[in-house]
């Protein structure tokens, strides 16, 4: 391989400074360097043979699953091998728990209303370096590897990047030694299924574990009882001195399920705690011997319901209640979970638990276990209120991942009253003396600042602003990216940040490279091992050797040799999942995520519309053949983003079968997006679609799994788009669109997206074919909501204000493409800068600007 290429690549490496026109904060430096292994401990340590391995596999279909070689389906095959690789997942778990406890240093807890795992066998393989053996071993068998991994149904414990982020996070944790747990719900049912009948979303059950799920152990011996509605009385202690004591109406029980998680090369295992809701005995017990069986069943039905589906994002009304007890019910479980460890060691010594816990909020969602930490000190161990809160305060740190007002959470005072009378008390003596203290010392007499701060909003229905509680209380308050991270503290929390300057803090989100490239995308990794050898995956950082061979045509040659790989991979999957044949030699245009209008999959429509009347209209046309390609879950009630779901498989329909314009595009709709769908995905992308709406996308993490897999951002400058471009040069992307600035100008100047429409014709065309029957034969207007919304509707994303420049970075992608080499190094370039966006630089991040807390060596041989 050629070298000599280092002028260009310092070239590359300038233009991290280009000025993107957009407010830009530099990130926090990580002060500690991300550690690694040593490389004398290279592997996992099992040194187990393909023979072994063949047999134990065979002795597990035996003796684990009750089957034979003869009989087995795929699926007691899978459940063999899981079997297998417990074995050794099992004896690290129970090392690395027996050091934490001997350690008893501090430790993270991840409060997360959801984790999205996806599936975990091939991840775990590659983690402890299994991978090839279990796969010859397979093989040996007459079985192959993929199919019997693709028994495996998702995790999908989660709504999107939220969710994920949280298990990328789980990942990096156990991988760098930090103790720490992850703490979450056990949903029977995770997020819908989704099909897609006559081009339009219906929502299915999504049963995970119906069969069982071989990864999780139930631990009886850790059930919590966690109290829930009744009333609070006042009650006069021996000593004269006044206690609240709470008469909860039920006790629900939470069932632990614990899942380990297997670092890379099996370094440590953390755990993830997932709790689910049961029915207490004793309850059950005098209902039915007071001859009440059917209310027995009711009350048991009704305890369960608390861990049966995790709600999808969106601002309806339905369900608010089991929501907030769903919040609860994981938040009183946990923090249980965390007093009784502590108090193994300290004996009810409150002195030292801030110095040896901390807890994580991811988002909102946790931030009641502010008050039930605080109820249990003072209420339940008689600690002083000046000293619980003192602790709370040091214990609790809060990410927000989101500035969409309709999302940041509030829950009726009444709902609180009802479930929680005792923490709402609680959250009145918290805002009370925040209130009376330091905003009155900050600004006296200001009751219109208070008003605005306050934990409670006023109004005809008094609500309670989740946010507030955490920030109020969190020792550290973060956003997800950098311009996110500006924009929460400058717009979100201003008078906040400016009571508290230093609690707010970035920790620009990162994705794990052991899931997202090591093992959903076999040739890159290869390709990396070869050029910077096999550390990569713990040092991302490595990976930027790649740059060195961005312009070796050899080099290249074999790059794109790997893309094609992936991109005929994806082709038969798209083949199997909707019948369509897409060239896998056509440039692949990606966006795939949650339905909304903020992410504006209308405006990659509209594009694709003008693409097509440019084709028609002009018969000779030659252009770079294309393949839009997109994933997307919208939620129930959200119509607007179902009809968009509907348009795009409207148009893709007829745009796929229409000769004239000889498959120069084609439109693919995947249905059910999913983690496991995303690794085929991704690794096959050209082009990443991150076209946000400046301001509204927090960080996004997608974007991120794409550069790496050697895909070029076409995106505007939002979230972390805006660090990524900083990393890979803007030339070797295609940034489009208004800046946070001009979004803001502009809709303060007064936006009007109806001067847009009439003053570019092929934007009015593209619209008005929305509202004919050309797409929805027989039923003209059945798009037209879309068209509606951008006009009528005022378009509140400024889809339009972005169209022109849009098709404008789409030109630009298209000349690249045409330039096979050139389009070679610009990927080339993209996956090898991504380093900055390792899950493990966020997590030591974390550690060094909000956790404070010591990575650990595990004692082995510890039974
Ligand atoms: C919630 C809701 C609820 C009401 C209706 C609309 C709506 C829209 C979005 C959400 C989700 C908010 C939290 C969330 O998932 N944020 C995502 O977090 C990722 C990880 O930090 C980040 O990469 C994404 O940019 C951010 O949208």
């Amino acid at each position: 391989m050629a070298t000599n290429n280092s002028a260009k690549f310092r070239k590359h490496t300038a233009s991290k400074n280009v000025s993107t026109g957009a407010n830009t904060v530099k990130t926090a430096v990580v002060k500690e360097e991300v550690k690694t292994q040593d490389s004398a401990s290279f592997a996992s340590g099992i040194t187990m043979s393909v023979e072994e391995l063949k047999d134990r596999i065979v002795h597990h279909l035996h003796t684990s699953i009750g089957t034979s070689t003869q009989k087995a389906s795929k699926l007691a095959w899978w459940q063999a091998v899981v079997a297998t690789i417990n074995e050794f997942i099992f004896e690290r778990l129970t090392q690395t728990q027996y050091t934490n406890a001997q350690k008893d240093s501090r430790a993270v807890h991840y409060l997360s209303a959801e984790f999205l795992m996806g599936r975990l066998t091939v991840n775990n393989l590659c983690n402890l370096d299994l991978y090839e053996r279990i796969k010859d071993a397979l093989a040996a068998l007459g079985k192959d590897i993929n199919e019997i991994c693709d028994e495996e149904p998702d995790m999908a414990l989660g709504n999107g990047g939220l969710g994920r982020l949280a298990a990328c996070f789980i990942d990096s944790l156990a991988t760098l030694n930090y103790p720490s747990v992850g703490y979450g719900i056990h949903y029977e049912n995770g997020l819908f299924r989704q099909e897609i009948r006559e081009g339009r979303q219906v929502e299915r059950p999504d049963s995970w574990r119906e069969y069982g799920c071989p990864w999780e152990v139930c631990r009886p011996e850790s059930v919590q009882n966690v109290p829930i509605g009744g009333y609070v009385e006042e009650q006069q202690a021996p000593d004269g001195a006044m206690r609240k004591v709470w008469h909860p109406a039920h006790v629900i029980k939470g069932v632990p399920w614990d899942i380990p998680v297997v670092g890379f090369r099996g370094s440590s295992i953390t755990v993830l705690r997932l709790w689910e809701s049961r029915a207490t005995e004793s309850f059950n017990w005098d209902v039915f011997n007071a001859g009440g069986y059917v209310d027995a069943q009711e009350e048991k039905a009704s305890a369960e319901a608390i861990s049966k589906v995790l709600y999808p994002n969106d601002s309806t009304e339905a369900g608010k209640m089991l929501r907030l007890t769903q919040q609860y019910f994981f938040c009183a479980c946990s923090l249980r979970d965390i007093l009784r460890r502590y108090n193994r060691a300290h004996h009810h010594d409150y002195g030292k638990f801030a110095a040896k816990n901390i807890v994580q909020l991811n988002d909102t969602h946790p931030v009641v276990a502010i008050p039930e930490l605080m109820r249990l000190l003072v209420d339940e161990e008689g600690v002083s209120w000046d000293v619980a809160w003192s602790i709370v305060q040091q214990c609790f740190a809060y990410t927000n991942h989101t500035l969409l007002p309709e999302a940041l959470e509030k829950w009726p005072v009444y709902l609180f009253e009802r479930l929680l009378p005792r923490h709402l008390e609680i959250i009145y003596e918290i805002n009370y003396r925040f209130l009376n203290g330091e905003v009155e010392a900050r600004w006296p007499g200001r009751d219109d600042i208070k008003a605005k701060l306050s934990i409670i909003e006023e109004g005809p229905c008094r609500q309670i602003r989740m946010a507030h509680l955490a920030v109020i209380t969190s020792s550290r308050v973060n956003g997800v990216a950098a311009i996110h991270s500006k924009l929460v503290k400058e717009n979100l929390f201003p008078e906040f940040a400016q009571l508290w300057p230093n609690k707010f803090c970035n920790v620009t989100n990162g994705v794990t490279p052991r899931r997202w490239l090591l093992a959903c995308n076999k040739g890159l990794a290869e390709l990396y091992n070869e050029v910077s050898g096999k550390d990569w995956p713990l040092k991302l950082e490595l990976c930027r050797k790649m740059a060195d061979y961005a312009d070796d045509e050899a080099f290249q040659k074999r790059f794109m040799q790997v893309k094609l790989a992936n991109k005929e991979a994806l082709a038969t999957k798209i083949k199997q999942l909707t019948s369509i044949d897409v060239n896998p030699r056509s440039m692949f245009d990606v966006q795939v995520k949650r339905l909304h209008e903020y992410k504006r999959q209308h405006l990659n429509l509209l594009y694709i519309l003008y693409l097509y009347r440019q084709l028609l209209a002009n018969p000779q046309l030659k252009i770079v053949p294309q393949t839009f390609i997109f994933g997307a879950k919208a939620a129930p009630a959200y119509s607007l983003a179902k009809d968009i779901i509907y348009a795009i498989n409207a148009v893709g329909e007829r745009i796929n079968n229409d000769h004239r314009i000889a498959n120069q595009i084609k439109v693919v709709f995947l249905p059910n997006y999913r983690v496991s769908l995303a690794e085929v995905i991704i690794p096959a992308a050209d082009i990443s679609e991150q076209i946000s709406t400046a301001g509204y996308e927090a960080s996004g993490t997608s974007n991120m799994k794409f550069s790496m897999n050697g895909a070029l951002t076409l995106g505007t400058m939002d979230g972390a788009n805006i660090e990524i471009v900083e990393e890979a040069g803007v030339e070797n992307n295609f940034i489009f669109g208004l800046s946070v600035q001009e979004v803001q100008d502009l809709k303060s100047r007064g936006y009007n997206s109806w001067d847009y429409y009439n003053s570019n014709p092929d934007l009015k065309a593209v619209l008005d074919w929305l509202d004919t029957d050309y797409f929805t034969p027989n039923n003209p207007g059945a798009l037209s909501s879309i068209k509606r919304s951008l006009l009528d509707g005022g378009d509140p994303f400024l889809v339009l204000a972005d169209f022109a420049s849009y098709v404008q970075a789409h030109e630009r992608a298209q000349e690249l493409y045409k330039d096979q080499k050139a389009w070679a190094r610009a990927a080339i370039i993209n996956s090898a800068t991504m380093g900055k966006f390792s899950s493990d630089r966020s997590i030591q991040d974390y550690v060094n600007n909000v956790w404070n807390i010591k990575s650990i060596d595990v004692i082995t041989g510890v039974k």
